[in-house]
């Protein structure tokens, strides 16, 4: 008991240091950020967000953020700095389906606000100015906030060829010579989506343009916002916890928060009930799909992948991949595109059913562990299913 009470208060105790560090924290950002240029609490008013709304999103971005309660009010204080932060967003290869996302967020109505206020100094697709005009907002950003904006990168960079698959620009330089130019100023650098973070699709196989992540292209540390697309409410806490802590959240071995990526979709999943019961959906449409049941037999890669998309889900909480019907394709994972494949068949059917991949293609070895345990499990699952079918009969 003595013990508990003792944990209890140097846990609080660190806590309490914690959020003195973080009130530091914010009064520098107060002072050394731009101006905002609108009133958060009277945007917050325009759009209709009532007092109770916002207290409810910092509990549940608090929450999130794996933060005790005592740091709500201090998430309230970042969330009205959040337009403050000056934001250069750089695209190269991708599908822009990241900007997409962000763009249609509204979950929960605060997070909408803050990626529309966001200061965004320079991003090719949303700005209104072009060739040397949009040139100049980048040098212009790079020279008035040196070491303070963020930089944003949504895409893989080609490295083929010294770079020259992809020209940007109207000096038409390449995509390598500008993330190196920019990120080398930047307080920070965000990738946002699988592509930056890790290559993704662009970098599938056979790779031509010999695609690559931004920290394996030019070598600086990246946080990795990943996904395909990512989930906007993990780019805004991680820059709440940068407003808060002025450092980025700790992340994992490939450079994800783990506020957000420490989990896997498995283990959070409403559909698990039913994986550990053996009721799989076996074809698309059957009566499994329709009451909602396990989809790893349809090739669910839940198991093996790290976010907490079934936690905080997609467009105003409403849903998620798996809640939609189909199987996590893991989105979050590195080169997911070639070592998830075939997206929509279990792993262990392709590397212990006689295909052609082993499980060194699959990727890590603990990924490797992993598949052959939850393939004998479902092996395991599947026949006490069928023998209680067969009772039944
Ligand atoms: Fe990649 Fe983003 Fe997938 Fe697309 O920009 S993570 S292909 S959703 O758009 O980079
Ligand atoms: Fe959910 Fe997929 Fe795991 Fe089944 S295998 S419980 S659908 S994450
Ligand atoms: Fe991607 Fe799987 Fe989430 S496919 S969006 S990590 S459920």
């Amino acid at each position: 008991m003595g013990n508990t009470a003792d944990y209890h208060r140097t846990v609080n105790k660190q806590y309490r240091q914690l959020l003195k560090q973080c009130r530091t924290n914010l009064d520098r950002m107060d002072r050394e950020l731009p101006p905002p240029v609108e009133d958060f609490g009277e945007l917050l008013t325009e759009r209709g967000v009532s007092g109770r709304a916002f207290i409810k999103w910092t509990s549940l971005m608090t929450g999130a953020l794996m933060l005790p309660p005592i740091f709500k009010p201090a998430l309230a204080r970042a969330a009205e700095q959040f337009s403050r932060v000056p934001v250069v967003w750089l695209h190269f290869a991708e599908c822009t389906g990241c900007s997409e996302a962000f763009l249609r967020t509204s979950y929960p109505g605060v997070a909408d606000i803050l990626l529309d206020t966001i200061s965004l100094e320079y991003h090719e697709t949303l700005m209104a100015a072009a060739g040397d005009q949009a040139e100049k907002c980048l040098e212009q950003c790079l020279h008035d906030f040196p070491g303070k904006f963020i930089c944003v990168i949504e895409g893989a960079i080609p490295l083929g060829d010294n770079g020259k698959f992809m020209r940007l620009g109207p000096k038409g330089k390449t995509g390598l010579q500008i993330a190196n130019e920019v990120t080398s100023k930047a307080a920070a650098t965000i990738c946002i989506g699988s592509c930056s973070a890790f290559g993704n699709i662009p970098a599938a196989k056979p790779n031509p343009t010999a695609c690559a992540g931004i920290s394996k292209a030019i070598g600086v540390k990246t946080v990795n916002i990943a996904g395909c697309p990512p989930n906007p409410v993990n780019f805004v806490g991680t820059i709440l916890h940068y407003l808060m802590f002025g450092a980025i959240p700790a992340l994992d071995g490939l450079g994800r928060p783990v506020w957000a990526y420490g989990k896997r979709i498995h283990d959070y999943c409403e559909r698990r009930p039913h994986y550990d019961g053996a009721e799989f959906v076996e074809r698309w449409g059957d009566d499994g799909a329709k009451n909602g049941w396990c989809l790893y037999k349809m090739g669910c890669k839940g198991p093996y992948t790290f976010a907490n998309c079934a936690k905080v889900r997609f467009n105003d909480g409403m849903s998620w991949p798996v809640m939609a019907g189909h199987g996590c394709i893991g989105c979050t994972e590195p080169d997911f595109w070639d070592t998830m494949a075939p997206l929509e068949k279990p792993i262990h059917a392709v590397t212990f059913g006689g295909g052609q991949a082993t499980l060194d293609t699959i990727g890590t070895t603990l990924l490797g562990v992993t598949a052959a345990g939850i393939a004998v499990h479902a092996a395991a699952t599947a026949i006490r299913h069928r023998d209680d079918k067969s009772e039944t009969k």
